[in-house]
């Protein structure tokens, strides 16, 4: 660490009481000290009371047996999500037109994303029906145990076994963060055992003692963990670990299309490797907020000018730091395509 670094301690500080989930980012998440008197423990504790707390407001305008079931496993399955002539329409118009996307390369794995900006909405009546679907939105915060709006794109996830280097690091069993957090797909496509279907481990989104004790290992040595995605805060768990936490092995989640799922991701997930080349293309929602936040309203991404507009001002702002000499942003703009189209060199 150069002295210079130090300039970035208030941020670290600010981090702790934040989203920062990164050992390796942050220093302080990463000290071995701080983790051995229980920095990383206590985030997680206090994180997941404050998620209960959150959660039993936002659980009343749920229907009763969804949410019982989200309790009990982490995650909810709805088939036939959409009325059938919403989803043609939405089918139609996803398939059927070419949008501004951007691709990252994991490995042998390519996801594609497209915004959805309050323009492409407008002209796109079916995808802005699904996307505010009020039932979705409820689930997902509940899910996420927060109030506000999330993020939503479409994704098209692309995968060549054959491509080198092979290793899509999706495929290992993670939680994304040490927090409740949503993610939800609505799948556009029939996903069967070969098409990498998404695979979650039902009960692991609760923070049970042995959980507590697994996170606590993890943070004495996460921080030079060789798998970069545990180092920087996603924690792999290995099946004989997961055995050792009473938890069962994970789920593929194989579906009709229209189905949707929504999933607490502090719950072990990931996606299964396929055989063969796979083409997956979804509606998908991401939130991920404060998990010290006492309240569930007060969300920047709710407010007019930035409803459905946040994504694009993210990246707006990545390319805009780019231009200037900062990271490399690993979203790489791809221009107008189909959004199942090959993946673009
Ligand atoms: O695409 C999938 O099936 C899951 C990938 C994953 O782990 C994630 O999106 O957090
Ligand atoms: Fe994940």
């Amino acid at each position: 660490m150069t002295p210079l670094s130090y300039l970035k301690a208030p941020l670290w500080i600010l981090g702790i009481a934040g989203t920062d989930k990164s050992p390796r980012k942050n220093p302080l998440l990463g000290s071995k000290r701080l983790n051995r008197w229980g920095l990383h423990r206590m985030r997680v504790t206090i994180a997941a009371r404050f998620a209960a707390a959150r959660r039993r407001r936002l659980g009343a305008v749920l229907d009763p047996a969804e949410r019982a079931f989200f309790d009990e496993n982490g995650y909810v399955l709805i088939q036939d999500f959409l009325p059938e002539d919403l989803y043609r329409a939405l089918k139609g118009e996803v398939f059927g037109g070419a949008f501004q996307s951007r691709e990252m390369r994991q490995g042998q794995a390519v996801t594609r994303m497209t915004p959805l900006p309050p323009h492409l909405l407008a002209a796109n009546p079916a995808l802005e029906k699904a996307v505010h679907s009020v039932r979705a939105l409820d689930l997902i915060r509940y899910a996420a145990s927060q109030g506000g709006v999330p993020i939503c794109f479409i994704q098209t996830v692309l995968v060549d076994p054959g491509e080198e280097p092979a290793k899509d690091p999706q495929s290992d069993v993670h939680a994304d963060t040490f927090h409740a957090t949503s993610k939800a797909w609505l799948f556009l496509q029939d996903v069967g055992e070969d098409d990498g279907p998404f695979c979650f481990v039902p009960g692991s989104h609760r923070l049970t003692p042995e959980r507590l004790k697994w996170e606590y290992q993890c943070s004495l040595t996460a921080a030079e963990d060789p798998r970069s995605h545990h180092a920087s805060g996603s924690f792999r768990i290995r099946p004989d670990e997961l055995e050792k936490l009473n938890l069962p092995q994970p789920v593929k989640m194989t579906v009709p299309e229209n189905t949707l799922v929504v999933a607490d991701t502090f719950a072990f997930h990931g996606r299964t490797p396929s055989p063969k080349r796979t083409v997956r293309t979804e509606l998908h929602w991401h939130m991920r907020r404060n998990p010290f936040l006492p309240w569930t309203g007060l969300d920047v991404k709710a407010l007019p000018g930035i409803r459905d507009r946040a994504l694009m001002l993210n990246f707006a702002v990545e390319d805009f730091l780019e231009k200037r000499g900062g990271a490399r942003s690993v979203w790489r703009p791809v221009g107008k395509v189909a959004v199942n189209s090959p993946v673009s060199r």
